[in-house]
């Protein structure tokens, strides 16, 4: 464990208490206005929310991943656009940095990060490059001691709030897979560094992604992460293995609260005289979907400990994030379903939840990424033996 029992009891507590009290009734406004309130960003900085994975030396919680999914489980029964603010404090935004980065990159910026105080964003994606990460086309040319990046990045989570970038670019042009790519870690307000306008999307409101553009942006030589080139891609793939897995917790909580939601409509709804909750065929879709979310969760929660008990989970992260992703997919349809009419109404949320979770099976490596993620490392198993 990395902190005590009791402390991770209270801090879950106390993070269960606040969705519930604070964040559930703001749920309809954060998804009209596209923001969440700033009084409320405060008072999740306050949580330790935004340094949760942090190491403690840093001033973060340095909560472990078993530790870590068990508060997304909590944090993840409310809109995403809430979890998702400080998700990349805590994920992709931050993980690059503590994985890989040197002593003076970590003090410079992760007390800060952990504080909430800097928001990091991951930017990995570019118009031409999605799933195949590696053929980025981003590039970092040597100029004197430092850097000259130029490229697009695209869809970067948080980008409009970020004050540190994790921008993936070729320092190698000889080389075109992933053995030339590295990373920086690019401060927003550097010159040559500019946004473009916010994304219109499905759902998730609230929740802010937009383009990154890089045009002749130069960064000093120690913007380079973990004075290192052309590892840049391993840092991203291990930072993503660890991602995937709190993405898959956030998933179970999302489903969990649909199932609580449906369950107490499918009670009160009357229909022939009785409760809807009566009826087989309601509760076949009530008893998938719980068993579901079970297995789910219970699959976040033994590759969690799988990983803390310093394991390889490449294959097991990528199994809770295909399963939980599309489980929370099934279970949104289910809730929908069982609210009926009511369930296509704005009013109820659940069809907000619904386009909410549609992101869960995209980003972060889609599922057909997982299933070759999956896949291939079998086949590298079987190739060891
Ligand atoms: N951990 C550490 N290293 C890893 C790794 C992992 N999980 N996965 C791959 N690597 C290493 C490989 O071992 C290889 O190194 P060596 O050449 O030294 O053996 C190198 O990285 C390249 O790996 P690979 O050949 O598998 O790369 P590919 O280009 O074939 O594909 C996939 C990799 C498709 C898995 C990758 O591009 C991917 O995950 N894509 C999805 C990206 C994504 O999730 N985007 C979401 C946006 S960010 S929110």
């Amino acid at each position: 464990m990395a902190v005590d029992q009791e402390t991770l009891q209270q801090l879950v507590e106390s993070v269960a208490r606040f969705v519930r009290e604070r964040l559930v009734p703001l749920e309809d406004r954060v998804a009209r206005e596209d923001a969440v309130p700033a009084d409320v960003v405060a008072e999740m900085a306050g949580l330790g929310l935004f340094g949760l994975s942090i190491p403690e030396e840093y001033g973060g919680l340095g909560l472990n991943m078993s530790e870590e999914v068990q508060v997304a489980f909590e944090l993840g029964k409310t809109s995403p656009a809430f979890r998702s603010l400080i998700g990349t404090n805590n994920g992709i935004g931050s993980h690059g940095l503590i994985m890989d980065g040197t002593e003076e990159q970590k003090q410079r910026y992760l007390p800060r990060l952990a504080r909430g105080e800097l928001i990091g964003a991951f930017a990995l994606t570019e118009p031409g490059s999605g799933s195949d990460a590696a053929s980025l086309s981003t590039s970092a040319e040597r100029d004197g001691n430092g850097y000259v990046l130029n490229g697009t990045k695209r869809y970067i989570t948080n980008a409009p709030q970020a004050g540190l970038f994790t921008v993936f670019a070729r320092t190698d042009p000889g080389k075109p897979g992933a053995d030339g790519i590295s990373a920086f870690l690019v401060e927003a307000g550097t010159r040559g560094l500019s946004l473009g306008h916010a994304d219109r999307k499905m759902g998730q409101q609230g929740a802010h992604t937009c383009d990154v553009i890089l045009d002749d942006c130069r960064v000093s030589g120690d913007a380079l992460l973990g004075a290192s080139e052309g590892v840049g891609f391993k840092t991203a793939m291990k930072v993503l293995d660890r991602g995937r897995i709190h993405i898959s917790a956030v998933c179970v909580a999302v489903a969990e609260r649909l199932i609580e939601d449906s369950l107490r409509y499918a009670a009160e709804r009357e229909q022939f005289g009785r409760p809807i909750a009566e009826f087989q065929l309601v509760q076949a879709m009530l008893a998938d979907s719980r068993a579901e979310a079970y297995a789910a969760r219970c699959m976040v929660e033994e590759t969690a400990r799988r990983r803390d008990a310093g394991r390889n989970v490449t294959i097991e992260a990528s199994c809770c994030k295909m399963f939980a992703s599309e489980m929370v997919g099934r279970v949104a349809d289910r809730a929908v379903q069982i609210h009926g009419g009511a369930g296509y109404m704005a009013e109820y949320g659940v069809e907000r939840f619904y386009r909410d979770v549609r992101l869960f099976r995209i980003y972060e490596g889609t599922t057909q990424i997982q299933q070759l993620v999956i896949a291939r490392n079998m086949l590298k198993e079987i190739a060891q033996e």
